[in-house]
């Protein structure tokens, strides 16, 4: 009696998971498809992932350039300019801060080498016409334009330029550099 019961119920299972068979394809489609939905749902936070990596990465970027003030007391606001070996391109902007027009209180920044800066004031003094520097000056590595208060300029330099000796930045507006200059170096 008892083994025939258990045939009986055997065959019901047997039955109802026949019955049941055909829902669980259903079943399996219903995982399949969640699946990819949620590699779907999963897969944006990659890409955006990578954009923060990006907005990290920004501020490196940084870095390469740098801001000097100049004012009306015939100052820059610092005496060493810091250039980053690993930038491709430097970008140095000079600003002035004082309200000083350009004929009286001009500012401007020219870099060269230590030794050529003398070379560089006493032939930029006549040159009033291109900004204190003279035109095609090969001592010069870059410069800005003379700018007067509240204006700006700037400069981008190949940071490989200054790799062989002592560097030096200056305002070559007549007089000014006395007061107005600075070292030029290389950082990591
Ligand atoms: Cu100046």
């Amino acid at each position: 009696m008892k083994a025939y019961l258990a045939l009986i119920s055997a065959a019901v299972i047997g039955l109802a998971a026949c019955s049941q068979e055909p829902a669980a394809p259903a079943a399996e489609a219903t995982a399949a498809s969640e699946a990819p939905a949620a590699e779907a749902a999963s897969a944006p936070e990659a890409p955006a992932a990578e954009a923060a990596a990006g907005d990290a990465a920004a501020p490196a970027a940084g870095n390469c350039a740098t801001t000097v003030e100049a004012n009306d007391m015939m100052q820059f606001n610092t005496k060493e300019i810091q250039v980053s070996k690993a930038c491709k391109e430097f970008t140095i902007t000079l600003k002035h801060t004082g309200t000083q027009p350009k004929a009286s209180m001009g500012h401007n920044i020219v870099i060269g080498k230590a030794e050529d800066m003398d070379g560089i004031f006493k032939d930029g003094v006549g040159a009033a016409d291109t900004d204190y520097v003279k035109p095609d000056d090969a001592r010069v590595v870059a410069h800005t334009k003379l700018i007067g208060g509240g204006e700006e300029a700037s400069l981008t330099l190949d940071p490989a330029k200054l790799a062989d000796g002592e560097y030096k930045f200056a305002c070559t507006f007549p007089g000014h550099g006395a007061l107005m200059n600075g070292k030029v170096t290389l950082v990591d």
